[in-house]
């Protein structure tokens, strides 16, 4: 492939300091070398994710990060603090954020940008709902939501995750035709001449029986994946495969 695969764990909020074995299983489990690995479990773990990672071989990321420097924003974790604990990668965006807290596609675009300003890789998501797909309008919706969601960048500093939300921890994975549309779409509407660089993953209930089908699709570049990153072996699969 001309970009390198991704795939990326998202443990949302999921994971105790007991977890910590994970690590050690995966490793176990892994025979691809090809791919570049990822792991977003929450920010609690962070610090302890990183003495046991191995830096160079499997990197480490936050699963959202303040549009603001650090300062009076309780609650809030900054990308520099991603940083600082041995993050190089954050998503922003996740529709569990837009929707569960009301996130706009412009709070997103300067969450990436504060992400982008630290040295950070943000993994802007965007995504429909499944009365956009209904509609017939998935594509102007997704193409809507990443016009305002990233922040001026080369297509090398940055992460597009298509996860429809109607496939988001429901068993229901978009097929490989769809999903291959719609990152043909974004691709297309990358506003530079670098869009051959970006990587375009899918998320979105990938698991081990449908992921060869969508990583086979030619702008699937990788996948974020939730529920079945919390299983070592099954991730570990997951990223053999790709
Ligand atoms: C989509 C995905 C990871 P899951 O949210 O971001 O989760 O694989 O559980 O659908």
């Amino acid at each position: 492939p001309i970009r390198r695969p991704l795939i990326a764990g998202n443990w949302k909020m999921n994971g105790r300091l007991a977890d910590g074995a994970w690590v050690e299983h995966f490793r176990g489990a892994l025979t691809a070398s090809g791919t570049d690995i990822l792991v977003c479990p929450p920010a609690t773990l962070l610090h302890h994710f990183a003495t046991l990672l191995p830096g160079d071989a499997i990197a480490l990321g936050g699963q959202d990060c303040s549009p603001e420097p650090d300062g009076a924003h309780t609650g809030d974790i900054s990308a520099g603090m991603l940083k600082d604990v041995g993050c190089s990668h954050v998503i922003v965006g996740h529709s569990e954020r837009r929707d569960g807290h009301g996130e706009s596609s412009e709070l997103v675009r300067r969450k990436a940008g504060a992400a982008l300003r630290e040295g950070l890789v943000p993994i802007i998501c965007i995504g429909e709902q499944l009365e956009d797909r209904e509609a017939g309008r998935a594509i102007e919706t997704v193409l809507a939501q990443l016009a305002g969601s990233v922040p001026e960048a080369g297509a090398d500093e940055l992460v597009i995750a298509y996860e429809p939300v109607w496939a988001i921890g429901t068993g229901r994975s978009a097929g490989p035709e769809e999903a291959q549309e719609m990152h043909a779409a974004i691709r297309a509407a990358w506003p530079g001449d670098d869009r051959e660089g970006l990587r375009i993953l899918y998320g979105g209930s990938v698991k081990p029986e449908n992921a060869q089908a969508l990583l086979a699709c030619p702008d699937i570049d990788g996948a974020l994946v939730g529920g079945a990153s919390l299983d070592p072996h099954v991730f570990a699969r997951l990223v053999n495969l790709s």
